[in-house]
């Protein structure tokens, strides 16, 4: 009669299972993690547009819109005070700050989008200054612009945004700061502190202005003065 050894397996033997293993495991989880993507920036547009909807409540229960909350900086009491969520002014009516965090907390949002991050808002002085200083009239424009690329030539997607709000994306904002140049150069222009942004569909590492995943509206005068004029509220 013959009889049969088991011997185990082979190394060449468990290396084959574990690449099988491997794509097994690879083929599930990349449909999971696109599907997860996918989720996450549906409800980050969906955050964006509740906020551009509060902006627009704020401004027209106020008469103005609020100012950012700063992001650094002393804490000089409650409306100077850094990542606290509410917005930050001087007694002069001024903005403490012209870019900052989205003040959540003044606006009743949520802190951060699907990434953990907080959202960018910048706002137009003449529409975040408020009492002792003057209001923005029917002939005030935004002063902000959202463009398709870094460069921000025409066409323009605006030229006259009184309020952008960013989420950074999956990326987190991982792509904007060093040692990421030259390519991160549309990523950048969003939080670089000035009156610029871009927005457009997402790009991949390698593409001309490298890669970009930011979600980006804005609030442009014309629909907020419109909707200010519909409330009595202007002129
Ligand atoms: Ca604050
Ligand atoms: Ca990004
Ligand atoms: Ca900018």
């Amino acid at each position: 009669m013959k009889t049969f050894k088991f011997s185990g397996f082979t190394l060449v033997e468990m290396a084959v299972v574990l690449v099988i293993m491997a794509l097994l495991l690879g083929g599930l989880l990349s449909p999971l993690t696109a599907q997860m993507d996918q989720k996450n920036y549906t409800e980050v547009k969906r955050a964006l547009e509740s906020a551009k909807e509060a902006l627009m409540g704020y401004g027209l229960s106020n008469k103005h819109l609020p100012c950012p909350d700063k992001t650094a900086g002393a804490n000089n009491g409650i409306n100077d005070r850094p990542n606290d969520g509410v917005e930050d002014f001087s007694a002069a009516g001024n903005c403490i700050t012209q870019e900052g965090n989205l003040p959540w907390a003044t606006l009743s949002l949520a802190e951060r989008d699907p990434w953990e991050q907080r959202f960018i808002y910048r706002v137009t002085a003449a529409y975040s200054q408020r009492a002792p200083l003057f209001t923005f009239g029917l002939a005030t424009n935004g002063n902000l612009r959202v463009c398709n690329a870094a460069l921000c030539a025409v066409p323009r997607l605006t030229d006259v945004a009184v309020a952008v709000i960013v989420s950074k994306g999956k990326n987190a904002g991982s792509c904007s700061t060093a040692p990421s140049p030259p390519a991160c150069a549309d990523e950048r222009a969003n939080d670089d502190g000035n009156n610029d942004f871009v927005s457009h569909t997402p790009t991949v590492t390698g593409s001309a202005n490298g890669e970009y995943d930011d979600v980006v509206v804005w609030l442009s005068s014309n629909i907020l003065i419109n909707r200010m004029v519909t409330a009595g509220q202007l002129p």
